[in-house]
């Protein structure tokens, strides 16, 4: 078994549906039609947007209610009791907004909401992530990087605005397959 460390922003937290939900109720479609989730191509939402919008994107999900308003991802839920279930020590690795007013205090809301106090109690919340120890981090930022060289593998969480980074990638339709295929990885 494993110590598997899983992001929360891109992974169980769908961040692009409800920025982008936000900005077409917020935003006259002649100024900018929004970016659909599917066209994504920065990690970053705002720098898929033009310059003069960019700050306009981030008071969205800066804003009171955006963290803790995230919609899960399709099958994240379950997969994270799957984990727990098959002798893995699983825990939430996430990097939190340095504008952190709204967003740390809504990212424990979020997981007490939808996962309860027991995964509450395995957040790891570090703007490095290379400084936490573990097997493998799934995480859908394209580089993970830091201070120090990981004790983990890096498995990408597949998202449109990834598809440029090399080795594994994995989602919550496949993840068995994944983690069962690789030697050591049960
Ligand atoms: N984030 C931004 N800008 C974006 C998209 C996300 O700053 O356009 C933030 C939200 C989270 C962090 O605080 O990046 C992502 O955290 P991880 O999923 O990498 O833990
Ligand atoms: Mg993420």
């Amino acid at each position: 078994s494993m110590l598997i460390l899983v992001d929360q922003d891109g992974v169980l937290a769908d961040f692009e549906h409800r920025l982008y939900q936000t900005w077409q109720q917020a935003t006259p479609t002649h100024e900018h039609p929004g970016v659909a989730p599917h066209e994504r191509r920065h990690f970053y939402a705002k720098d898929d947007y033009p310059e003069h919008l960019r700050d306009a994107v981030q008071r969205i999900y800066t804003a009171p209610g955006f963290f803790r308003n995230l919609p899960p991802i399709d099958g994240a839920l379950d997969a994270l009791q799957a984990m727990l279930a098959r002798g893995h020590d699983v825990r939430i690795c996430t990097s939190p907004l340095t504008l952190y007013q709204n967003c740390v205090g809504e990212k424990y809301e979020w997981v007490d909401r939808h996962l309860g106090a027991e995964w509450v109690a395995r957040m790891v919340v570090t703007k490095d992530k290379t400084l936490v120890h573990g097997d493998i981090l799934i995480d859908d930022k394209p580089h993970v990087t830091g201070a120090r060289t990981p004790t983990w593998q890096h498995v990408v969480y597949d998202q449109p605005y990834n598809q440029q980074a090399p080795g594994l990638r994995l989602h919550w339709g496949n993840w068995q397959e994944i983690l069962g295929t690789h030697p050591g990885w049960d």
